[in-house]
């Protein structure tokens, strides 16, 4: 995350910090005791295997482990969206994670872990809507390495005519657009799969998963997000989960 600020995990207790073997690859948000949504091109198509991954929840620090705030997962499943397309602009950048933790179970409440809400069916916010975005990614595009704490930063979701007026962008319908006024905040590489969370009277929803843009924090550069709000139908045929909770 360029610009914002570090936060504590108890900040966005939904972020989940995503390892092949020793090495951070990803940000991702637990929607689900069991599941994690992130991105996918954190992974490489179809022969990712889920032996090498580990997700951590509750993590504030990457480079330190906090065992009374921290829970270890491995994954059982790793499931790209089928028309994610790595040469087509990135579209449905979306991925799901099943993690398993110590006896099979999988993640419990806490002040340091807990799940985000889903956005229901193709909902919408209003161009200029504050949210926010998290992530242990650089700090700016030229940095050698990730943030070794935890960062957030306040985004406005900005119009599709807007996000490519200056840009090159090729956006399709499952991207949104988001990005500060002056062009200071913005997420950054290793933020890929991570929250971009709107509260909406008073709870958080999971409306975006940092996907890509050009740069970080360029002017009329934005950040583009995949927008999760598209994707309910996926969730619940991929997981089985929110089957009753439409409507
Ligand atoms: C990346 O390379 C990346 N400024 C992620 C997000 C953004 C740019 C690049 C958005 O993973």
């Amino acid at each position: 995350i360029v610009g914002g600020s570090f936060a504590a995990i108890e900040s966005q207790p939904w972020m989940a910090a995503i390892y092949r073997d020793r090495k951070f690859q990803c940000g991702g948000s637990l929607i689900a005791p069991c599941w994690v949504l992130t991105a996918a091109h954190c992974f490489h198509e179809q022969n990712e295997d889920p032996q090498h991954l580990f997700v951590h929840l509750g993590k504030t620090a990457t480079n330190e482990t906090d065992a009374k705030r921290e829970q270890t997962f491995t994954v059982e499943k790793v499931i790209l969206h089928h028309r994610f397309n790595i040469s087509s602009s990135f579209d449905n950048d979306i991925a799901l994670l099943k993690i398993s933790g110590e006896d099979g179970k999988c993640a419990v409440k806490s002040a340091s872990v807990r799940t985000v809400c889903l956005p229901p069916a193709n909902t919408q916010l209003p161009v200029g809507f504050q949210c926010s975005i998290a992530g242990y990614g650089r700090e700016k595009f030229s940095a050698w390495a990730n943030s070794k704490h935890l960062k957030e930063a306040e985004v406005s979701l900005i119009s599709r005519i807007d996000c490519t007026r200056e840009s090159d962008y090729n956006l399709t319908n499952n991207m949104i657009c988001a990005g500060s006024q002056d062009w200071t905040r913005d997420a950054c590489k290793g933020d890929s799969g991570g929250p971009l969370v709107c509260d909406v009277s008073g709870r958080m929803f999971l409306f975006g998963v940092v996907s890509w843009g050009d740069g970080c924090a360029m002017k009329n550069k934005p950040g583009v997000y995949t927008k999760v709000s598209n994707y309910n139908r996926w969730i619940t045929a991929e997981t089985g989960l929110f089957k009753y909770t439409r409507g």
